[in-house]
């Protein structure tokens, strides 16, 4: 496949604050529930984003091996606790002024910041207080974008309010892998209304402003897909769509939840006492200017056949074989093609669903703009015997993506831009740092050297290729 994107493609990689900044009790900055977490008895691990990849002291250092990369924007989060250490709501000097000095950073390096302000560190105090579940949690939210967007205005032309709040609830919620550790079907659900509310109070913040800058989401919208066209597996599909994705893109982008999604919950037992007209009324009056996604995978489902609702993933690596998935009792459970390859943590590779994706929502959607804002390959690594990192299979992976995504904007779908994740190695929620994914390697060994990978330099050379004059 061939091809260029239009000029004024956006050519990056992403970051997170709790995964790259470490730093995570200097410059006056507050707990977060990861903090709690990992300095916690439930760490069974240890690893923490104590010091991470220290974004937080080495920023200038990784921003000019960005632009000397050839890139021209880049994404990372905003801690909440930098900003508002405490619950007394004082704006912290200290953590404005460092993100103020990432941002001049990007300027004076031709960088565009794509900024997400959660991007799943909330504070340990609202943790404390029931977290993403309590119903103050989307006031608390839109308190702390409000500060944000003050603050920084225009200086950050585009704006995240979160990320993959689905993917965070199952980790948190269903799961229990991430803080605060709780399996709880119903939680799960009142978690993810709050998250759609939170978003839509955050973007009614930001209105108020009247900002020259955009505000998105970033979602990671595993394209549904199903290995036997029946009627039973077409319903399995909508169900594994709504569970998967709709639940967050037609709040965000149509301002209304999905039809058929609230009678499904209730018919599979779920209180939803906890909806209010007036929530659903600031859905709809504020809606996102773009859409984030996070493309790593397709979703393959197959009608539900037996368990109970819960999210498995791989914490394990290469030592787990079962493969990554859901069951979502009654309506869907995750299905395997045995002919396409995994990565070490069983996660299916499907170069195509990058493709599907975007095709999918512009039918869905229409002419929404979108950045792919995350797309990675997990890998164990070490430099060879000359200190250099040859990731030819990352190389492989990234390439393959790439080669779908320029073909579905030649045929036109409005892809935007593309964030190659990590910019850095760094921190991996739970799996800590063996699990790498930076196209910049971290010597966590010797003073956290950066050693530009193999595919740091064929990225370079794949956007001077790949992007029109
Ligand atoms: C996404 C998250 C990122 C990043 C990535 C890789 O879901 O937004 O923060 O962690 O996945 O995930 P992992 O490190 O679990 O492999």
């Amino acid at each position: 496949m061939d091809g260029k994107v239009k000029k004024g493609f956006l050519w990056g990689t992403a970051s997170a604050a709790y995964q790259c900044e470490g730093g995570w009790n200097e410059g006056g900055k507050g707990e977060s529930n990861w903090d709690q977490f990992c300095h916690g008895p439930k760490n069974v691990k240890g690893y923490t984003g104590d010091v991470a990849a220290d974004f937080y002291h080495r920023y200038k250092e990784d921003i000019r091996l960005l632009k000397e990369g050839g890139h021209n924007t880049l994404r990372f989060s905003i801690s909440w606790t930098r900003i508002l250490p405490d619950q007394s709501g004082k704006v912290n000097p200290e953590g404005v002024a460092f993100y103020k000095d990432v941002l001049k950073e990007c300027r004076e390096n031709g960088i565009t910041p794509n900024v997400t302000l959660l991007h799943y560190d909330i504070p340990a105090w609202l943790e404390d207080l029931g977290g993403y579940a309590n119903p103050i949690f989307s006031d608390e939210f839109a308190k702390y974008c409000k500060v944000v967007f003050e603050q920084f205005g225009n200086e950050i032309p585009l704006y995240v309010t979160i990320n993959e709040s689905t993917h965070n609830a199952y980790c948190s919620y269903l799961t229990g892998n991430y803080p605060p550790n709780i399996h709880n079907v119903q939680t799960l659900v009142q978690v993810c209304y709050n998250l759609v509310v939170a978003n839509a109070k955050a973007i009614r913040e930001f209105r108020k402003l009247n900002l020259t800058s955009q505000v998105g989401i970033v979602h990671t919208t595993n394209t549904v897909q199903i290995l036997k066209d029946t009627p039973e597996y077409r319903i399995a599909q909508r169900r594994g769509d709504l569970f998967k994705n709709k639940w967050v893109t037609d709040p965000a982008i149509l301002g209304k939840f999905p039809e058929d999604l609230f009678p499904l919950l209730e018919e599979s037992g779920i209180d939803l006492s906890f909806v209010k007209p007036e929530d659903l009324d600031i859905i709809a009056h504020n809606t996102i200017d773009f859409l984030g996604q996070n493309c790593y995978t397709r979703a393959l489902v197959k009608p539900y056949e037996s368990g109970e609702t819960n999210y498995y993933p791989n914490n394990v690596g290469a030592g787990q074989k079962t493969i990554e998935g859901y069951t979502v009792k009654g309506w869907f459970q995750t299905d395997v093609d045995p002919n396409t390859p995994k990565n070490a943590w069983s996660r299916e590779i499907y170069p195509k669903t990058v493709y599907d994706m975007l095709m999918g929502i512009k039918k869905d959607y229409g002419d929404i703009p979108v950045y792919i804002t995350e797309n990675g390959h997990a890998l164990y690594e070490e430099p060879d015997e000359n200190g250099e990192v040859n990731d030819d299979e990352r190389i492989e992976f990234l390439k393959s993506y790439l080669e779908w995504l320029i073909k579905a904007q030649n045929e036109g779908c409005n892809v935007k831009g593309y964030y190659a994740w990590s910019t850095t190695d760094c921190y991996s929620w739970i799996n800590g740092y063996q699990k790498r994914y930076g196209l910049i390697y971290i010597d966590y060994d010797h003073d956290l050297k950066r050693i530009p990978k193999k595919s740091y330099y064929w990225y370079r050379d794949f956007i001077k290729e790949h992007t029109e004059d």
